[in-house]
Formats: structure tokens, C-alpha cells, sequence
């Protein structure tokens, strides 16, 4: 048991040093001029969400809940709640681009990011994130952290 509790604490360790010092979590302020249209929707006014999501986000590598159903066309606040002791974010995508941001993490894991469509939340922390769902279909959302993606840390939006 005590072994085991030392390599949690050891991975743990390893994650918050190659993350910890960088700062994401600065409140963007909406430019309706600046919003890109994606294939899997848009930056979302403040003033027109329409709905809040809570999402947890824990050291067991899972978002919960892990499986959304939102409207096509609705605003939503994702209220992100890390519960972990570790850096964890929340990115929004098609499966083919979280796929592909997940190589590039593995790359350069120190790389900066902060786009509308992604929440980083430092341990104990909450963050947010407004998204208008202008496309239907299904999308992912997942924590790119290096390893998180691949210890299953995605969940499943469908747009209907
Ligand atoms: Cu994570």
C-alpha cells in the first residue's frame, strides 16, 4: 500500500512541476469581432448563455460527467471544477482535432495555449468556458495534459 501511495505521489509530483507554473486561468473578455466560426461551433457570448454545465475533473483521469447532450444553436457556461492535485484541462473539439492536439502536447508539452475553446484549471480551482454549439453532431471534449488523454481523460458532447 505504501508503495503505491508513493508513485501516485511521485506521478502527481512529475505533472505539477512540467505544469504548474504556468498561468492560464486569466477571464477572457468577449470580442464578438474576434469569434471564429469552427466546425464544432464558436465562442459564445457571456450575456447569452443560455444553460450551465458543471463538469468534474479528477486525478483519476475522468471528466464527470463524460457524456453531454446540448441543443444546436445553445450557449453554454461550462463550469469546470478541478478535483485533483494536478493541472487539468477541459478542450473542446471534433474527435479528429482533440486527436491531433493531443500529438502535439506530446511534443511540446510546455506548449501555450489558450484558446476560447479550452479551460486549464489549476488543482482546487474552477474555470470556464462559454461555447455556442452552432453545428450539430458529436464532439469530444478531453484534458490534454500529457498522459491525461490517453488514460481516457475525454468525454462526448452530441449536438442535436
Ligand atoms: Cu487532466
Amino acid at each position: 500500500m505504501k508503495t503505491l501511495i508513493a508513485t501516485t505521489l511521485a506521478l502527481a509530483s512529475t505533472f505539477a512541476i512540467a505544469h504548474g507554473d504556468e498561468e492560464h486561468a486569466k477571464p477572457r473578455a468577449f470580442d464578438a469581432s474576434k469569434v471564429e466560426a469552427t466546425p464544432f461551433g464558436q465562442e459564445g457570448n457571456p450575456k447569452k448563455v443560455t444553460r450551465t454545465i458543471h463538469v468534474d475533473m479528477a486525478d483519476t483521469m475522468r471528466f464527470t460527467p463524460a457524456d453531454l447532450t446540448v441543443k444546436k444553436g445553445e450557449t453554454v457556461r461550462f463550469t469546470v471544477h478541478n478535483r485533483g492535485q494536478v493541472l487539468h484541462e477541459m478542450v473542446l473539439g471534433t474527435k479528429q482535432a482533440i486527436a491531433e492536439h493531443a500529438e502535439l502536447m506530446k511534443k511540446f508539452p510546455n506548449m501555450e495555449h489558450a484558446d476560447p475553446n479550452m479551460a486549464h484549471v489549476k488543482p482546487g480551482k474552477t474555470g470556464d468556458m462559454v461555447w455556442q454549439f452552432t453545428e450539430s453532431g458529436e464532439f469530444q471534449f478531453a484534458c490534454l495534459q500529457p498522459g491525461h488523454f490517453e488514460a481516457g481523460m475525454v468525454g462526448r458532447i452530441v449536438v442535436k
